[in-house]
């Protein structure tokens, strides 16, 4: 199968919400052919229409790291499309199996550097069946990516351990620390730089990094309201909803 093939068969799964088995269960891939396997998905969007949006890292928290045993954080693309305003809603019934994680974002200026800072939602959804890969598998799946939602922009010096709730209808269903984030949420710019300039993404002026996710991922059902907090931070939520 060539890199299109693959990417174009993550690209039905997205669209049709069914998943699939693991590329890597019928070839190895290298890392480099699973990026460009991510890149060609990324180019069946932007030939709908899609425009880039920014980047997003996974694996940054050690323990999420080590289950997969990888030493090395990944990173994937974000488009506009992707993102849902905050206080928004999420179809889950045009997902396979998503799952969401409080984070943390930051807004890139024109040097690539940090000008702002705000709490943010990751919604995941791994094409895979059983949510099951491997790591070529899950970059050439970019990264899980399936939208993103944005609070409020801020600026904040020191992000380094900061309390991060994740409520369902008000409820907390996992607590945090951007601490678990690398160990330090800003350590995701340099680590951004260094994926972006080895596997060819780009840091633009505007550009959104997600920088990773404070807990683990919870799974999400129809008729929630979502919600992060980071303390100093503030919130952000979204409502989930079916068809
Ligand atoms: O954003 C993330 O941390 C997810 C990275 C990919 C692994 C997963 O799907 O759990
Ligand atoms: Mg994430």
């Amino acid at each position: 199968m060539t890199v299109e093939d693959h990417a174009e068969r993550l690209d039905r799964a997205t669209a049709t919400g069914q998943a699939i088995p693991q590329l890597t269960s019928t070839e190895p891939m290298s890392l480099a052919t699973a990026y460009a396997v991510q890149h060609a998905g990324i180019a069946l969007r932007e030939g709908r229409g899609e425009t880039l949006a920014g980047v997003k890292l996974g694996f940054t928290s050690k323990a999420k790291a080590e289950q997969m045993g990888v030493s090395d954080v990944i990173i994937g693309s974000l488009t506009d499309r992707m993102r849902i305003e905050d206080g928004g809603t999420f179809d889950v019934g045009r997902g396979v199996h998503p799952r969401v994680e409080p984070e943390v974002a930051f807004r890139l200026g024109p040097d690539a550097g940090i000008v702002a800072v705000a709490p943010a939602l990751e919604i995941i959804d791994s094409r895979y069946r059983d949510f099951d890969f491997s790591l070529a598998d899950v970059v050439a799946d970019n990264t899980s990516a399936s939208a993103f939602v944005l609070g409020p922009w801020t600026q904040l010096d020191r992000l380094d351990a900061l309390a991060v709730d994740l409520l369902f209808d008000g409820e907390v269903v996992a607590t945090g620390s951007t601490a678990d984030i690398l160990g330090d949420p800003l350590r995701a710019l340099p680590a951004a730089q260094r994926m972006a300039a080895a596997y060819g993404h780009r840091l633009r002026d505007g550009s959104v990094l997600l920088a990773g996710a404070a807990t683990a991922a919870v799974a999400l059902r129809a008729g929630t309201h979502v919600e992060a907090r980071v303390a100093g931070l503030g919130s952000v939520s979204v409502h989930t909803v079916e068809g």
